[in-house]
C-alpha cells in the first residue's frame, strides 16, 4: 500500500493498523515523502513456559499505558487544530501527571529551603531531596549516594568535570580525545579549559567510518597515548542515532591509555535503556532529567567517590562549606561541595518521580519497545525517496531517533510543513555542528521518539 507522509503518520494513538493521515493533513509534503506501510516489528523473547523455542512478543502495551499519563498528548495544534505528534524527545520529554503532580504538591505543602533549618518543612524538603539523590543512585547503580552530584543539566555536569578535574590536573600539551560527534555540550568546555591553558591542549577527534556510519574505532585507537588525560564520547548519539560500545572503548583506553579519566555523556541512553554506571566502568557519567519525563533544570553527575572528593570545588557559596572565616574556607565533600548556593528542590523531587514512574514500567521493557520503534521508524523512512538518514544502518545499534536530510527539501521546510500537519520534529545541528560538517550537510531535521509513542 502506498500511503501519503506514511512515515509521520508514527504516534496517533489507537488501533494498530496503519492508518493514513486525512487528506488535508498530507498534501503539503506528499509529492515528496511517500512510504510504504510496514508490518509491526516484534521483538523476540523467550518465555520459560514456551519450550519449544522463542515466542515473538509486541511491547507496544507500554505506549498504550502511557499514552493516558500525557495529556500533552491528546492536544491539538495549529488553526486547524490537528492532533499534535511529538517527534522531538530528544531535545526534550514530555511529562507524565505523576511528575505534574509530585512537583504541585511540594510547593503546596513541603516547599521550604534544605539543609538549614530545624523546622518541619525544611526537614521535609531535605528529606525529599536526599531521597531524589538516593533514587538516582539506584537507577544508575553507583555505589554510594555521595556519587551523585545534582546540576542544572547535562551541560553543567560536564562544565564542572572541565572546570575543576581539568584545571587541577590538566596541563599545557596534555590530550583529550573526544569525537566529532560529539553535543557542543561535550567539545566546548574542553575547548575553553584548553584556552584557559597557557600553551593549550592538544584535542583530538574520533572519525565517523563512512563505512558503519558510527565512530570509526581503529581512529580512537590511534589517537590513544600516554598523554591522554581525557576522553570524552557519547553513549548514544543524539544525531546518529547509534549506541556506542562503551565497554570495548573504556576497555581500549584503559589498555593504552592508563591516565585518562573517561566522561560519558549519557544524556540520550539514561533516559531510554538500563545504565549501570559499575558495569560501564567510566569515571564520569553526566546526564539530563529533563530527557527522562523529568523537570527542566535538573541533571546529575556521576563519580566516583574517592574521585570527586579530590577535586575542588569550581562554584563558592553556602551549602557547600565546611568553616568558614576571613582568610579562607574548607569544604565539605562530595556531593555538598559541588552543590553550592539553594539547590534545584523542587525538580530533584520531580526527578524521582520521574525515575519512579520510568520504573514502573522497567528500564530493559522500555529499551526493548523502543527497539521495536527504532527498526519500525528506520524501515519507514528508509522508504521515501529522496531522504538521507544520518548514522548506521537498521540494527540493535539504532535507538528510536532518525536524523535525516531531503535531496529538495530544506530541514527547516520539512520541520514547518510537518509542524503544519501536527508533527513536532526537530531541524538544525542538534548543537552538534562539528558533526553535520564531517558529514557534509549543514543541517538535518530529526525525529526522535520516546515510550509514549505508538507505531501508527
Ligand atoms: N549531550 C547530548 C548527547 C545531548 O543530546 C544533549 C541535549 C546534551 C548533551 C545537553 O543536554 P542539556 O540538557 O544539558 O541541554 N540534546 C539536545 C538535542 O539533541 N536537541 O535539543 C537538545
Amino acid at each position: 500500500m502506498r500511503l501519503p507522509i506514511s512515515l509521520f503518520t508514527l504516534t496517533a494513538a489507537g488501533t494498530t493498523a496503519f492508518v493514513p493521515l486525512p487528506a488535508s493533513r498530507s498534501t503539503a509534503l506528499s509529492a515528496a515523502v511517500n512510504g510504504e506501510s510496514a508490518k509491526g516489528s516484534t521483538a523476540e523473547v523467550t518465555t520459560k513456559n514456551d519450550s519449544s523455542s522463542t515466542k515473538k512478543f509486541h511491547y507496544e502495551y507500554i505506549a498504550r499505558k502511557a499514552r493516558p499519563h500525557f495529556d500533552i498528548l491528546s492536544r491539538t495544534v495549529t488553526d486547524k487544530d490537528v492532533p499534535l505528534i511529538y517527534l522531538d524527545s530528544g531535545a526534550t520529554s514530555q511529562k507524565p501527571g505523576a511528575v505534574l503532580e509530585k512537583l504541585d504538591d511540594y510547593y503546596k505543602r513541603v516547599n521550604s529551603n534544605v539543609h538549614r533549618g530545624a523546622h518541619t518543612l525544611s526537614r521535609e524538603a531535605t528529606s525529599a531531596y536526599e531521597e531524589a539523590r538516593d533514587k538516582v543512585s539506584s537507577f544508575i547503580n553507583a555505589h554510594s549516594r555521595n556519587e551523585i552530584v545534582f546540576t542544572s543539566g547535562a551541560t553543567e555536569a560536564i562544565n564542572l568535570v572541565a572546570q575543576s578535574y581539568g584545571r587541577t590536573n590538566l596541563k599545557a600539551g596534555d590530550e583529550v580525545v573526544l569525537t566529532v560527534a560529539e553535543h557542543h555540550a561535550n567539545l566546548v568546555p574542553w575547548q575553553m579549559l584548553s584556552q584557559e591553558i597557557d600553551g593549550g591542549l592538544t584535542i583530538k577527534y574520533v572519525r565517523i567510518d563512512p563505512e558503519t556510519g558510527c565512530l570509526d574505532l581503529k581512529h580512537m585507537e590511534s589517537l590513544l597515548t600516554e598523554k591522554t588525560k581525557i576522553v570524552g564520547f557519547q553513549h548514544v548519539s543524539n544525531v546518529l542515532g547509534c549506541i556506542n560500545p562503551v565497554k570495548d572503548m573504556v576497555s581500549m583506553v584503559r589498555d593504552k591509555s592508563p591516565n585518562a579519566k573517561i566522561i560519558l555523556d549519557a544524556c540520550q541512553s539514561v533516559p531510554h535503556m538500563p545504565v549501570d554506571v559499575q558495569e560501564l566502568d567510566v569515571d564520569f557519567l553526566a546526564a539530563s532529567g529533563h530527557k527522562m519525563c523529568g523537570p527542566t533544570g535538573i541533571g546529575f553527575l556521576w563519580g566516583r567517590e574517592d574521585l570527586l572528593n579530590s577535586m575542588p570545588p569550581w562554584k563558592g557559596g553556602g551549602e557547600m562549606i565546611d568553616q568558614v572565616t576571613l582568610e579562607g574556607s574548607t569544604y565539605l565533600p562530595s556531593p555538598s561541595r559541588f552543590e553550592a548556593g539553594t539547590p534545584a528542590i523542587a525538580q530533584a523531587v520531580g526527578l524521582a518521580a520521574a525515575i519512579d514512574y520510568l520504573t514502573s514500567f522497567g528500564m530493559k521493557e522500555i529499551e526493548a519497545y523502543e527497539h521495536e520503534l527504532a527498526e519500525y521508524l528506520y524501515d519507514q523512512m528508509k522508504q521515501v525517496p529522496g531522504l538521507t538518514i544520518l548514522g548506521p544502518p537498521n540494527g540493535k545499534q539504532r535507538v528510536a531517533l532518525c536524523a535525516f536530510t531531503h535531496e529538495s527539501i530544506h530541514p527547516s521546510d520539512l520541520s514547518t510543513f510537518l509542524d503544519m500537519e501536527g508533527v513536532a520534529v526537530r531541524a538544525g545541528h542538534h548543537c552538534c555542528q562539528p558533526l553535520h560538517q564531517e558529514l557534509g550537510f549543514s543541517h538535518s531535521a530529526r525525529a526522535s521518539l520516546y515510550l509514549y509513542n505508538t507505531k501508527e
